[in-house]
């Protein structure tokens, strides 16, 4: 086993991180900015490197100065956590040549499922649904109007080196093509450095569900069921939750097989998740694959018993998965909120500090966070402070159980979004569990929906 892990990380994921490694046995290297001297991920390491000033790119995300600081203090591995170098294929490769284990799967299927439209190809030739689509890149207006005309609109065009909704455009006649085409490919010369793009046929009100995938090195790979992430605002995921109500236990069964099949046919290794859309009539369509543990991994922690951090270090080890499929159960119902640290109503960032803190507790309720009282919340980093997470017997105890835990958590100095997940929590559509990716949209438009958030922000302590 690793004697000592650098954890390339900072905030709730580097706490997480920190603990699966002291229930292992393994000492740990926190990194941090100067503006994150007084982190607690910086407190709960064992020993610990100031990497740079407070921008992510001079500190969490320069490569020189992790390696150095990964070389000084002799760790054996790096865990990059999620989002900064987590899915950087580069990154994952010099690890590796200067003898450092990287926590994830090998560069070559970082690399592969970092290009949408390689991934796309990848998934069809391991047998993953895709919606009708081109095959490859399209290469100008002309062609994305063939392939358009062969589809059927609407369409949506994406960035093939995209992700999280940047350079996309959705076409809904021909004579909106062109000029979608030419935008959306500046967007993504733009953002990406990369402007091939790709068309597929637009799935009108979507959910996204998620298969969480575990495999070893030895090719033997199991899933742990799905997460639904419809809860989402501008690609910034609010609530998830684990089971989806929206998917039956033969469709849990459908998705799980063939995602568990497709990552034995790519040889995939490590954590993994498979983002799905699913249509009205319950049929789902490949989207794209995350090559790194996730945010919202506790619900599925919380409904299978499985450590998710703990058995991702051991896999990165080698350690063969002791786990058969047979052996993974779900029990109950657990939902994830994401306390940010912004404006309830405009979803503004509001960082500053934290004067007065009082977390909630009790039977079925978790907490991953970073914050405490005192603590200031930085503008350099993103705005996620907590995540309230709750498990029950069943989905209307865990709606319950949420409710009540939003009602004691206290923050004081700043604003959160505690006050949105209370309206959220109340209304029909999240209750019935009939909801899709427009469901914050919807309650911020409707009477009802921004009436029940004013008075929630009235009512919050
Ligand atoms: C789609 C789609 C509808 N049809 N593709 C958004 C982010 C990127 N990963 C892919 N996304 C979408 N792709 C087709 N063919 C709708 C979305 C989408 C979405 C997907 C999941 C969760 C929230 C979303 C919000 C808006 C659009």
């Amino acid at each position: 086993m690793f004697k000592k892990i650098l954890i390339a990380n900072r905030g709730e994921i580097a706490l997480r991180i920190i603990r699966a490694c002291r229930e292992l046995g393994i000492a740990t290297v926190a990194v941090h900015s100067t503006a994150d001297a007084n982190a607690l991920h910086v407190r709960f390491a064992d020993e610990s490197v100031c990497i740079g000033p407070p921008p992510s790119k001079e500190s969490y995300l320069n490569i020189p100065a992790l390696l150095s600081a990964a070389e000084i203090t002799r760790a054996d591995a790096i865990h990059p956590g999620y989002g900064f170098l987590s899915e950087n294929a580069d990154f994952a490769e010099v690890c590796e040549s200067c003898k450092i284990r990287f926590v994830g799967p090998n560069p070559r299927v970082i690399r592969l499922m970092g290009n949408k439209v390689r991934a796309r190809e990848a998934a069809r030739e391991a047998g993953l649904p895709l919606l009708p689509g081109s095959p490859g890149v399209v290469r100008d207006a002309k062609e994305a109007e063939e392939w358009a005309r062969k589809i059927g609109f609407p369409v949506i065009l994406k960035a093939a080196a995209g992700g999280g909704g940047k350079g996309m455009k959705i076409v809904r006649e021909p004579s909106a093509l062109a000029q979608a085409f030419s935008t959306a490919t500046a967007e993504a010369v733009a953002s990406f450095g990369n402007g091939d793009m790709y068309i597929e046929r637009y799935v009108e009100k979507p959910r996204h569900i998620e298969i969480q995938i575990v495999a070893d090195n030895h090719g033997n790979v199991i899933h742990l069921g799905e997460r639904e992430c419809s809860v989402q605002r501008r690609h910034q995921k609010l609530i998830e939750e684990s089971p989806s109500a929206g998917v039956s236990p033969e469709l849990r069964e459908e998705m799980g097989r063939v995602s568990l099949e497709a990552m034995q046919k790519i040889g995939y290794s490590n954590l993994g998740t498979i983002e799905y859309l699913m249509d009205e009539n319950g049929r789902f369509y490949f989207m794209e694959m995350n090559t790194r543990v996730q945010v919202e991994h506790p619900v599925t922690e919380m409904v299978t018993g499985v450590d998710l951090l703990r058995e991702q270090i051991k896999l990165a080890d080698g350690e063969p998965l002791k786990r058969k499929q047979k052996d993974v159960k779900m029990t109950g119902s657990a939902i994830e909120c994401r306390v940010n640290a912004e404006d309830p109503i405009t979803f503004a960032p509001w960082p500053g500090k934290i004067t007065g803190y009082s977390v909630p507790g009790g039977y079925g309720v978790r907490v991953d966070s970073a914050a405490y009282e005192n603590y200031t919340v930085l503008p350099y980093y993103d705005s996620l402070l907590a995540k309230l997470i709750v498990h029950a017997e069943d989905r209307p105890t865990a709606i319950a159980r949420m409710r009540r835990a939003l009602s004691e958590y206290v923050v004081e100095g700043i604003r959160t979004n505690i006050p949105f997940h209370r309206a959220a929590l109340v209304e029909d559509s999240f209750i019935e569990g009939n909801y899709d990716t427009r469901f914050v949209e919807r309650l911020l438009k409707s009477e009802t929906g921004s009436h029940r958030l004013r008075k929630a922000i009235e009512e919050t302590p």
